[in-house]
């Protein structure tokens, strides 16, 4: 009897696993390298939270954050699911949240942590290493 219900859920759960082979994935355990740049989980958090109250109040400074494009020329894999759209923002090297005043320009620097609209992490990318100028390359651990 036991082993019968125990090959039930067997079966059951092996159908459930192959029919979602790629679950979303939330932030990386661990710190994150953008070439010499680190950042813990907390500061993407920081960042993704960031990105998503200017996205829904409009506050998109410097144009950020404007929308994450996938290409797969450049083998970045996003950790959620879905078909976006996603987007991205700056990371600034420190903790520091991104901000750029219309009188106070701030260059956005080179890291981008991508996101969808209801804030679940994608990815964390970098132009540091990308093979061309205005490429993407993912960060290391991300
Ligand atoms: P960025 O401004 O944050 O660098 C040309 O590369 C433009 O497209 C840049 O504004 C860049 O963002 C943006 N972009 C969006 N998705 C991209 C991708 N997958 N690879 C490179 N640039 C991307």
């Amino acid at each position: 009897m036991y082993a019968r219900v125990f090959l039930v859920l067997a079966a059951a759960s092996a159908i459930f696993a192959s029919a979602h082979p790629v679950l979303p994935r939330s932030l990386p355990t661990g710190t994150v390298t953008c070439g010499s740049n680190s950042y813990s989980p907390s500061e993407l958090t920081a960042a993704i939270n960031a990105g998503v109250d200017d996205l829904n109040s409009g506050d998109l400074q410097d144009n950020y954050p404007h929308q994450y494009y996938d290409e797969p020329s450049e083998n970045i894999t996003l950790h959620c699911s879905g078909n976006g759209p996603w987007y991205e923002f700056p990371l600034v090297p420190g903790g520091a949240i991104y901000t750029s005043p219309s009188d106070d320009y701030h260059s956005p620097g080179t890291d981008r942590v991508i996101f969808t609209s209801s804030g679940t992490y994608c990815a964390t990318v970098t132009h540091t290493g990308a093979s061309s100028y205005d490429g993407f390359v993912a960060c290391n651990n991300d």
